[in-house]
């Protein structure tokens, strides 16, 4: 890439308010996002984090239904449960807001109007499903029935969720009303359509030829797309619940959830840019200014949205730039199973806060070293245990207790002058420089397991350091070499405070104030001068503890519960 940036936006897809986040949203999307917004902000980057949630659509008009409750009151109890969950688990939103809110509907209808008036959609009158118990539509999931390619006999009016295909409901095979379970009718109805057939050529140019560095899941994925041919698509609905279509004749429409969701990217930047105009500035320049950078995160099936029926809105209108790069993550299984929220087969982020208070960075470790970054990966409590006792208790917590207890001891809590150093010190510090340069790369390209796995071997590097030095030992003989090794040690910790924040920022934060330092920059990192001589550190406590085989039992048989009420209740 030879463009020259001076601000990045970053957006993370925003969570249907239909249910609380599990780790599947948060592996698939938040947790890598998140990792990318902490390394640029440390890199002293202009940066703006936009978080929300999706509060409009079937699902949770249909949920509002079954419980008898509006679909306000759905999107309310849901909305902050996310939001809190997402804040105690250290997710740095700059702004977290709803698509429910006053702005957005003001933006989503606004940017449907002047598409309108430039001419930009086709207007068109259709049979479709109609409930004539319930007296209403049948779009997306009201709908359901025989998935025509798999069989599957719960398939939706809008995906088949047992083969992955997106349907429309005329494909369905005995369709069936989901709210009254009557066989639908057809009646006229009229919509609007976002002609993407007209935006076909300049999408697989920019897709195909001008971003081949996009992740081969990505690229290929919008490759299919595009070798299938694009058509026109309904931008608009027969609901009572979402932003009404702005023009005349369109009473009881409102717009389709993946038309107004992505343009609650930009609703929640004007409101941020509103709320705090001196720290971001007007919004414009975070949308419409070709110097920004803008990197979409999400899940594998929210691709063809983002690379294709986005795009294609914002250049619409014309006045917006286009996203660099959308890197979509695969998904996270859990147990060997599909995470599922009718089955209740998750890991629900707030019942995690709850039973794991003050272990953010385990299940960020965990979540980052098994990410399905290239492929589908399984999220296993085995794995979860494993890689807290024999990863980051025995190698980054070893380390740092160690580098702080024996000069503690040796130097009553303050770092000790250097003396010079040997080859092997030399070497030390060599290879440490090595792998910052790998770190780096894989943070700017995305490849966040890779990265995390660079930040572990600078802890393996201090560990191996220490193991063969062996300080406690030499401090019987030779107290100048003893203070050499622990200055170096005490260094490395503070490199480790800088290399690990991204990834494990609760983590960071404890070993700062171990070192007693607060002030590190991400352009620090590899220097071996960060602790000035006979800086005095803090006494030293652990950064993570064992968890035992109980802790892990517990959350295995609630999964076993879950599978139990399943089979009592298919
Ligand atoms: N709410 C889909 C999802 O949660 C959707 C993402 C919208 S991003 C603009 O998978
Ligand atoms: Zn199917």
């Amino acid at each position: 890439m030879s463009k020259e940036f001076k601000r990045t936006l970053i957006t993370s897809a925003l969570p249907y308010a239909n249910g609380p986040v599990h780790i599947g949203h948060l592996a698939g999307v938040y947790v890598p996002a998140d990792i990318y917004a902490r390394y640029l902000r440390l890199k002293g980057e202009d940066v703006l984090f936009i978080g929300g949630s999706d509060e409009h659509g079937v699902p949770i008009a249909l949920k509002a239904k079954d419980e008898g409750v509006t679909p306000q009151e759905v999107v309310d109890r849901y909305h902050y449960i996310i939001k809190k969950s997402f804040e105690d688990f250290g997710i740095s939103f700059d702004v977290y807001s709803r698509t429910s809110s006053a702005i957005h509907k003001k933006t989503a209808s606004d940017f449907f109007r002047t598409l309108y008036d430039k001419g930009e959609f086709v207007e068109q009158t259709s049979e479709q499903y109609y409930d004539e118990e319930a007296k209403q539509f049948l779009a997306d999931r009201y709908i359901t029935g025989i998935c025509p390619h798999c069989g599957n006999e719960r398939a939706y009016g809008d995906q088949c969720e047992a083969c992955g295909t997106s349907l429309s409901p005329m494909d369905l095979i005995e369709p069936k009303s989901a709210i009254s379970g009557s066989v639908p009718v057809l009646k006229e109805t009229k919509h609007w359509y976002l002609p993407l057939d007209k935006h076909e050529a300049w999408l697989e140019k920019w897709i195909l030829e001008d971003h081949k560095e996009w992740k081969p899941n990505v690229y290929g994925q919008c490759k299919s797309w595009l070798d299938m041919g694009l058509q026109p698509r309904a931008v608009s609905r027969d609901l009572d619940w979402g932003v009404p279509v702005p023009v005349e004749g369109a009473e009881g429409k409102v717009l389709y959830v993946w038309f107004d969701a992505p343009i609650g990217y930009i609703s929640n930047t004007i409101e941020v840019c509103q709320d705090q105009p001196e720290k971001y500035g007007d919004w414009t320049k975070w949308w419409k200014d070709e110097a920004t950078k803008t990197i979409n995160f999400i899940g594998k099936d929210n691709i063809v949205f983002h690379c294709i029926v986005f795009p294609a809105m914002l250049k619409a209108d014309g006045s917006y730039i286009l996203p660099e790069n959308v890197p979509a993550n695969e998904f996270l299984n859990l147990e060997g199973d599909k995470i599922s929220t009718s089955r209740n087969w998750a890991v629900w982020l707030h019942e995690y806060l709850e039973d794991f208070p003050e272990k953010q960075d385990v299940l960020r470790y965990v979540l980052t070293a098994n990410a399905p970054e290239t492929k589908d990966n399984d999220f296993t409590w085995k794995d979860f245990q494993a890689r807290n006792n024999n990863e980051l208790v025995a190698i980054l917590g070893n380390f740092v207790n160690r580098a702080m207890v024996l000069t503690q001891k040796f130097f009553e809590g303050k770092v000790p002058a250097r003396a010079a150093l040997t080859d092997y010190d030399q070497q030390t510090l060599e290879e440490f420089a090595s792998v910052k340069k790998e770190l780096e790369t894989n943070l700017d390209n995305f490849r966040f397991r890779d990265a995390l796995k660079d930040a572990m071997n600078l802890a393996r590097i201090g560990n191996k350091y220490l193991a063969d030095t062996e300080p406690w030992k030499l401090a019987k003989t030779d107290m100048e070499r003893t203070a050499t090794i622990l200055n170096i040690a005490l260094q490395i910790t503070a490199n480790l405070a800088i290399a690990f924040e991204p990834f494990l920022p609760f983590s960071a934060e404890k070993i700062k104030r171990l070192i007693n330092k607060s002030d590190l920059k991400w352009s620090q990192l590899g220097s071996a001068d960060l602790l000035p001589d006979e800086h005095p550190l803090n006494p030293p406590t652990l950064l993570f503890e064992k968890i035992e085989d109980e802790a892990v039992a517990k959350q295995v048989q609630k999964l076993e519960d879950s599978k139990k009420a399943n089979e009592a209740n298919p």
